[in-house]
């Protein structure tokens, strides 16, 4: 009997635990090795349409602010992780800025990607005068969100789920940012070839902002 050769057919699965990792190479997209520069003391800003390899996938960042702003920061070592002078340092990718968004933040990358995993740091508010929420999803090929996985990091209530595993808002005011405080991780099991980040920042207040961590990905 001949036995027809298999076919890999790309899996249709969304959203898995890690456990179901699947057989592939790890990629670690490092902001300091990518974007290098003097550690809580010269911000390296990303322009609009930067792009890193590493490991053999281009990984671009875009962002659209779809409200006038008058402040907005998108750099590593930026402005408000040096207001945490003297305590461990996480490295990330910082978006900051006034005014309500929501901006539109994209990580492309140039092939599809399996088991993208990052944490978005220091989802938190200030007050009645702004807070930060979140909303975090992956597509492949077209705009059809692709939902991953979310892990609410730190302390019980200090973020909500508004919808579960994509949507989150911060409830309490975290100073520093170096911390799993305020903290939500995102696994996507994949494939996807982008991740989209909606940042709203309601009430407008400056130097409102949240981190990207080191960004790992498999292909
Ligand atoms: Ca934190
Ligand atoms: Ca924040």
């Amino acid at each position: 009997m001949v036995v027809a050769p298999a076919i890999w057919v790309a899996p249709q699965i969304i959203s898995a635990p890690a456990a179901a990792a699947q057989t592939c190479v790890d990629s670690t997209l490092s902001w300091d090795l990518e974007f290098p520069g003097s550690p809580l003391g010269s911000p390296v800003p990303l322009t609009n349409g930067v792009s890193r390899t590493v490991g053999g996938t281009t990984m671009t960042y875009t962002w659209v602010d779809t409200s006038p702003t008058s402040v907005q920061f998108h750099e590593v070592n930026g402005t408000f992780q040096r207001l945490a002078l003297g305590a461990p340092r996480v490295p990330q990718f910082q978006l900051n800025g006034s005014g309500p968004g929501p901006v539109v933040h994209r990580f492309t990358f140039d092939q599809p990607v399996l088991n993208v995993a990052f944490d978005v740091l220091d989802v938190d508010q200030n007050g009645s005068s702004w807070r930060d929420e979140i909303d975090v999803f992956g597509e492949l090929g077209a705009t059809t969100p692709i939902i991953g996985v979310g892990t609410l990091r730190g302390n019980a209530g200090e973020v909500s789920a508004i919808v579960p595993n994509r949507t989150y808002r911060g409830n309490v005011l975290i100073p520093n940012p170096n911390d799993d405080r305020s903290d939500v991780g995102f696994f996507f099991a994949g494939p996807v070839d982008r991740i989209v980040l909606r940042h709203v920042r309601a009430g407008g207040g400056n130097s409102q902002g949240v981190g990207i961590s080191n960004i790992s990905w498999c292909v």
